[in-house]
């Protein structure tokens, strides 16, 4: 049922990909292996972008039926529970525009009752900064799906550095082909695959 899911969505079939998803909730499945195999379609459109066979239009259309298809999990409807879980600072960084993950990872910390500053894409190093002063964070996580956003979020972690801010907050990274690899030559002091790993990270952090 799970491999319906991600060939659907692998082949832009909106209507079978919704439908697999319905049916895979029915059946009683968790929604985080529904959610996994949804971003698993997703890997597989951009092999097909990768290859030529798919252009820009189907990575929209890919991500349009992804949100249609998700939209049934309801992540983050719970997320109007009073914020306890201390605060957290979250944006895609300088460069790129990929926002599909990063607003479920928002979601998902809203809902397990952390206060999220969500600073939206393409944000500037200095902007976590100053989110970061207003709101007292002790987490930000960078999110990025580019190579070249690596960069960028090292550039972030130096603007930390720079506001004498770097020791009081701890930095998560996550997106595509974010790993332990890149964690180290970023510079941050954690990274997670997906939202529930961002949980574990806040978690571990805010209540040490
Ligand atoms: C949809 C998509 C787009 C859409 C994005 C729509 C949107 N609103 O986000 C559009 C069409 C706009 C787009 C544009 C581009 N894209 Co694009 N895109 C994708 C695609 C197919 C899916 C991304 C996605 O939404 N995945 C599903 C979500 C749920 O997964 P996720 O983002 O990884 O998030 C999860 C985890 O990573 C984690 N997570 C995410 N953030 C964070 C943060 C923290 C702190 C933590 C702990 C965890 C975490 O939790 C999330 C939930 O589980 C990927 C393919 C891929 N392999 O990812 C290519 C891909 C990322 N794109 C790619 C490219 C090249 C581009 C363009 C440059 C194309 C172009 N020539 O213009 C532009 C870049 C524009 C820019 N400046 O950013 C390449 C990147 C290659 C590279 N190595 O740099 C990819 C890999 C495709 C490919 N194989 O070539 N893209």
């Amino acid at each position: 049922m799970q491999d319906k899911i991600s060939e659907g969505l692998a082949s832009l079939e909106r209507e079978a990909t919704v439908a697999a998803v319905a049916e895979a909730l029915a059946a009683d499945t968790e929604p985080a292996a529904v959610l996994a195999s949804c971003q698993e379609g997703m890997v597989q459109v951009g092999e097909r972008f990768s290859t030529g066979e798919y252009f820009i239009s189907d990575l929209m259309l890919a991500a349009d039926i992804f949100k249609e298809a998700s939209a049934q999990l309801d992540i983050g409807i719970t997320g109007g529970a009073a914020a306890k879980g201390g605060a957290v600072v979250i944006g895609t960084v300088q460069g790129d525009i990929h926002n599909i993950g990063k607003d479920i990872v928002v979601s998902m910390l809203r809902a397990a009752t952390y206060d999220v500053t969500d600073l939206g894409v393409d944000v500037p190093p200095e902007r976590f900064v100053e989110a970061i002063k207003e709101t007292g964070a002790k987490v930000v996580g960078y999110s990025g799906l580019l190579t070249i956003s690596f960069d960028s979020m090292k550039r972030a972690i130096a603007a930390l550095n720079d506001a004498g801010l770097r020791d009081s907050v701890k930095v998560m990274v996550g997106g595509g082909p974010t790993d332990a690899a890149v964690c180290e030559y970023v510079g941050a002091d954690g990274c997670g695959r997906d939202a529930t790993d961002a949980i574990k990270l806040c978690k571990s952090w805010m209540e040490a």
